[in-house]
């Protein structure tokens, strides 16, 4: 049975992959780090099913003993100081997490066993100012935040440690992946579920920053699905990992609201506090060494993508309203 070892479990998309690599046959364990509550409810629905063990991206000797103890075919580090905005108020952290957290990782497998395969969740958040429309595997980088910054540096210690030790070590360069699973913070969930409260009549007022960006929007299951076909390939490389499709945050709102009957210019207000101090005006991304190398499509629209989102919001909404009036 292969091993696989997951770091950023509790995450979205650690959420995803473990119950991908579980129906795969894979024995799945995650890395989280201590916190005073536990944080599991992505994953409430797996725990029987797989090993939490508790180690920190900041932490070096936790994390080899956790490869010792573990000892995974694959790795996959999915954990990350995620959000863009808090890069700034937190830039130093953001390094030391998503971009030294990734040779930590690294570290790890080349003393404990250079066998294993890694895969790095690297960013479309690497391109930034883009270069050329649509981006793929050798599309200039120009990060323009601390985040896309730290993950540009997460990305070329992957391809440095496969050159130099000749780790299988591959980085899938993902565009923006949403899903009912979502954080609340990310624009798509913040916009999903403000249009469910707003529908089911406990807010009235959503609030965003630039609504003219313009992003490649996928389904997080989809995506998850690539990293697996990754690691499985006779040579270790790196991919792009997008629909091709591209979409403004007021298509989005106008999309989202639209799908429950609702204006959404009776709701949507600007808060210039969230436009942020260096914009990614616009993304798309190429995926079509994936789709020829990996045999990998997106089954999910950007329309589909919304309509989940939403219609799973409204259903949690409806049933918290449901318990608070029992
Ligand atoms: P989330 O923010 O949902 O999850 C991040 C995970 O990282 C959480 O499990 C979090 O744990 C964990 N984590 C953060 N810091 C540490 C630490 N110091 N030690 C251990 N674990 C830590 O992210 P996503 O699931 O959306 O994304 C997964 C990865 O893919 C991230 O690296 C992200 O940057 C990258 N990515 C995501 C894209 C997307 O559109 N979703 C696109 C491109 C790249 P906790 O629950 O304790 O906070
Ligand atoms: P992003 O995702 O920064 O692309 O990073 P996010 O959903 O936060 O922003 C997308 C775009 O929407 C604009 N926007 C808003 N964003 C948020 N969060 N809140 C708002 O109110 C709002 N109003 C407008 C933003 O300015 C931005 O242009 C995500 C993360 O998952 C990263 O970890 C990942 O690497 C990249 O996607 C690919």
């Amino acid at each position: 049975m292969p091993t696989a070892l997951i770091t950023g479990i509790t995450g979205q998309d650690g959420a995803y992959l473990a119950e991908y690599l579980l129906k795969h046959g894979y024995d799945v364990h995650g890395m989280v780090r201590r916190a005073s509550m536990a944080n599991f409810e992505r994953i409430e629905h797996l725990r029987d099913q797989i090993e939490l063990h508790q180690a920190d991206l900041l932490d070096q000797l936790s994390i080899i003993n956790l490869i010792k103890d573990v000892s995974p075919s694959e790795v996959y580090n999915l954990a990350a100081q995620s959000f863009v905005p808090t890069s700034w108020n937190q830039p130093l952290l953001t390094g030391e997490f998503t971009a030294l957290g990734v040779t930590r990782m690294l570290e790890a497998i080349r003393l404990v066993d250079p066998g294993i395969r890694f895969y790095q969740a690297s960013s479309s958040e690497m391109f930034g100012q883009v270069r050329e429309e649509p981006q793929d595997e050798d599309t200039h980088f120009w990060p323009r935040s601390p985040y896309g910054v730290a993950k540009v540096y997460g990305h070329w210690i992957t391809v440095n440690y496969r050159e130099s030790y000749g780790i299988f070590a591959c980085s899938g360069i993902m565009f923006n992946h949403e899903s009912p699973l979502r954080g609340k913070e990310f624009v798509t969930r913040k916009v999903s579920d403000a249009v469910a409260r707003i529908k089911l009549g406990v807010q009235d007022k959503l609030f965003l920053g630039n609504l003219d960006a313009r992003r490649d929007w996928g389904f997080a299951g989809d995506y998850v699905r690539a990293m697996h076909l990754m690691l499985q390939q006779k040579q270790p490389d790196d991919f792009v990992i997008a629909t091709g499709e591209q979409h403004s945050v007021r298509e989005l709102v106008a999309y989202a609201f639209g799908h429950v009957d609702l204006d959404w210019q009776e709701h949507v207000e600007i808060d210039d506090s969230l436009l942020r101090p260096a914009e990614v005006n616009t993304l798309r991304g190429d995926a079509s060494k994936a789709k020829q190398q990996l045999d990998w499509t997106p089954s999910v629209t950007f329309r589909e993508l919304v309509q989940m989102m939403v219609d799973a919001d409204l259903e949690r909404v409806a049933k918290e309203l449901r318990e608070v009036l029992l």
